[in-house]
């Protein structure tokens, strides 16, 4: 697939991803959303491929949200028969089982602020500012918004931000647990890929495994996700990587991973 609103690159084994509208501050349209699919599609069956990190072009936004261009014109009936943005989720979250972050580098709003948080974490610059600003266009969030942001932050500040439409600074978003780490704007993807090559440089098999726990918190009772802890847990003591992790513990030398 050739794209027209993605930049792709690898280097080593990170996949640097940018959405690339910016005279739309990056906007999310459908376009957007089928070349997304498909490049992390190419990145979870590259073997060589081990972290993903996902930006915006330009200084000024991630994403400003979804394409409201593209939505003012919309059938009504037809969010509903394409059940419309399901595709974010179904594609881009459930089925990338290897790591990525979002490095969220000006404004990440409505839709933006939602793919930023379908990321493993978020590293966000500090001209970063994220909000769900629907309310203002008579819609709500349609990404995951209203349930992805209410577990990040809470209910009392989700529930004023997706009120009042108010945006959030990174310095705020940092405090409120929606962001790992805020890193100056001209340091940001840098630091970002050295993040992702040092997530690519651990034991591949361990390392899905830690993000498909951390997300079983999400999606479960404290009791059910222990026990898929330790279910994971014990899976990981089978593999060729646990044997040599150890091993190069004890010998003092670093760990030759096999992924198997
Ligand atoms: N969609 C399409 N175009 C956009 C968007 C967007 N979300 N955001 C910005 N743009 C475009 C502008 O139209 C403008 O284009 P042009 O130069 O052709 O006029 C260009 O980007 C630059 O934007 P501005 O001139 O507005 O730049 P400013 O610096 O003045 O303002 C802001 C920056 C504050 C980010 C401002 O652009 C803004 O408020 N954008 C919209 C933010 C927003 O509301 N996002 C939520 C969108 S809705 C959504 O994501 C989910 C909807 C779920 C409901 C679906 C059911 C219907």
């Amino acid at each position: 697939m050739t794209y027209e609103t993605i930049l792709t690159e690898t280097r080593g084994a990170v996949t640097l991803i940018t959405l690339n509208r910016p005279k739309s501050l990056n906007a999310l349209n459908s376009q957007v959303l089928a070349e997304l699919t498909d490049a992390f599609a190419q990145f979870e069956a590259d073997a060589s491929q081990r972290c993903a990190v996902l930006t915006g072009s330009g200084d000024k936004a991630f994403a400003a949200g979804a394409d409201i261009k593209e939505m003012s014109d919309k059938p009504p009936a037809d969010f509903y028969i394409e059940d419309f943005f399901s595709g974010w989720t179904a594609d881009i979250v459930k089925k990338v089982r290897k790591p990525w972050i979002a490095a969220v580098n000006g404004f990440a709003l409505g839709g933006g602020c939602e793919l930023a948080m379908m990321a493993d974490f978020i590293l966000a610059a500090d001209t970063a500012k994220f909000g769900q600003p629907e309310i203002k266009l008579g819609v709500a969030p349609g990404m995951g918004g209203s349930q992805r942001l209410t577990r990040a932050v809470g209910k009392s500040k989700a529930m004023e931000m997706c009120l009042t439409g108010r945006m959030m600074d990174a310095e705020e978003a940092e405090r409120s647990g929606l962001v790992a780490r805020i890193v100056p704007l001209a340091d940001l993807v840098e630091d970002a890929m050295k993040t992702a090559t040092t997530i690519a440089a651990m034991p591949p098999l361990a390392a899905m495994m830690n993000k498909e726990m951390v997300n079983t918190a999400f999606e479960t009772t404290l009791d059910q996700g222990l026990i898929a802890e330790r279910r994971m847990f014990q899976v990981l003591t089978a593999t060729e990587d646990k044997a040599e992790g150890m091993a190069a513990f004890v010998e003092k030398r670093a760990g030759n991973w096999k992924g198997r």
